[in-house]
């Protein structure tokens, strides 16, 4: 765990690639220099490094320091609502967050609904491989996140990507990790949806699922073994409350009171596996009680609640009082990737019941009531944000594929003759398309 660091607002990290890298230009002239010259390239950083940008209090920082009061504190395993349907906050309730503050998560569910629209459109366009996305969960993210200070850290799983972006990894850079273009900063080799920024603490996921959580529950006992004031905020769905993982960090967090949140995206289903199926308690909250750490049950899709119980959650781990355990509930209303097919699997009906509990439309209403949101700029600031999501598109579109010496320089430091050979191998046939396949997934 790096000292405890800001998280600036993003830049676009990456370096456009052209087409041809030069090295696999010169490639296709005389092997043997060819080879050198393409090493010598790929040793140069395909991927600049952020420039370091002075931290300036963020809206998300705004909302870290919102004073506490009306937090809701666990214990709890009745659900915590503050937003009822119709976006009227229940009496007493408010968080009363800075408009500013309002504003930032609603443009971030917002936009994030669009990129899953974009990115899944793209995906059967054949312009990427593969998409997870989150629709009808944008609040459980959204919500979550603007709960922590800057410096803490977040152990994504699958469909947290709006928490990256609301670090400020730009929407250009997370299309550069889904199409794997040279300007991605792993250059194609992680799985897509898997980002990882690290300058805004958010650490790259492994897809074997409930990793996270011992990944999350070890990196908050060594910040703690440090010294480092961090929390952090591990996510997993339902499904992995099933893995050996889930077990083994809900242990070691409450046995050794880990500075962390770990915070379970209840969506009702993994892949084609409903949650009758998949546990037999009768919430998902009440396991923390087993392990021996507070846990509270939390309307997923109330970004205000949401909030609010991550933010007392977040204030008892960094006061030194442990791990809380926070089960939300929402739904995946589409498939649980562009590889799956939810029709096959469940009933349309429970979709259609779930699309009025939407989460953008509750907080929109509420918006509205208080006078802080109109119809009348919905319009506009929506074609705002399709806008942006159209530019990151096409600046990642404009990225070439990684070099395919990286496949090797990036690996060894003195390239081995037989290496060298296979390259050359590579390299003589740039240009003859043979390189090009189909997405394997
Ligand atoms: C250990 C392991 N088993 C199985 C899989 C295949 N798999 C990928 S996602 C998934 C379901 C995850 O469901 P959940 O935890 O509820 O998260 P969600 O996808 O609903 O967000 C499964 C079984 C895997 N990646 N890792
Ligand atoms: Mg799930």
């Amino acid at each position: 765990m790096p000292p405890a660091k800001m998280a600036k607002k993003g830049k676009p990290a990456a370096k456009p690639v052209a087409k041809a890298s030069p090295a696999a230009k010169a490639a296709g002239g005389k092997p043997a220099t060819a080879i050198k010259t393409a090493i010598k390239a790929a040793a140069k950083p395909a991927v600049k490094a952020p420039a370091k940008v002075a931290a300036k209090p963020t809206p998300v920082a705004k909302a870290a320091a919102a004073p506490a009061a009306s937090c809701v504190m666990p214990t709890t395993t009745g659900l915590v609502r503050l937003l009822e349907d119709d976006g009227t906050i229940q009496k007493g309730k408010d968080p009363n967050l800075p408009k500013d503050v309002l504003l930032f998560l609603y443009e971030q569910m917002v936009q994030v609904r669009e990129f899953d629209r974009r990115m899944l459109m793209l995906q059967r366009q054949g312009r990427i491989g593969f998409y997870g996305p989150i629709l009808g969960q944008e609040a459980a993210t959204v919500g979550s996140v603007a709960a922590l200070e800057a410096r803490d850290w977040i152990f994504p799983a699958l469909r947290e990507g709006a928490a990256a972006m609301m670090r400020g990894l730009s929407l250009t850079e997370a299309i550069n990790q889904l199409i794997g273009n040279g300007a991605d900063r792993c250059k194609g080799r992680q799985m897509p949806c898997h980002y990882t920024f690290k300058e805004g603490n958010y650490y790259g996921m492994s897809s074997v699922i409930g990793t996270q959580m011992s990944h999350a529950v070890g990196a908050a006992m060594a910040a703690r073994i440090r010294g480092d004031d961090v929390v952090v905020l591990g996510y997993l769905g339902d499904g992995a409350t099933s893995a050996n993982d889930f077990h083994c960090g809900m242990n070691f967090a409450a046995v050794y009171q880990s500075p962390c949140v770990l915070f379970c995206q209840n969506n009702q289903w993994a892949i084609s596996v409903p949650i009758s199926k998949q546990s037999a308690s009768e919430t998902l909250a009440q396991k923390g009680k087993a392990y021996g750490m507070p846990y509270v049950r939390v309307d997923g899709n109330d970004v205000l609640a949401v909030y609010s119980v991550t933010k007392a959650a977040a204030e008892r781990a960094r006061s030194g009082q442990g791990p809380t355990f926070i089960e939300a509930v929402t739904y995946r209303r589409l498939g649980h990737s562009s590889s799956d097919d939810p029709t096959r699997y469940r009933d349309e009906a429970e979709v259609k019941a779930w699309e009025k509990k939407d989460p953008v439309d509750r907080f929109r209403t509420y918006l509205q009531k208080r006078g802080l949101w109109s119809e009348a700029q919905e319009t506009s600031f929506k074609e705002g944000i399709a806008q942006r999501v159209n530019d990151a598109i096409a600046a990642a579109e404009k990225n070439g594929p990684p070099a395919d010496e990286t496949l090797i320089t990036d690996v060894y430091g003195q390239v081995p003759q037989q290496l060298k050979d296979q390259l050359a191998e590579v390299l003589s046939l740039e240009g003859r398309r043979v390189n090009e396949g189909a997405f394997p997934l």
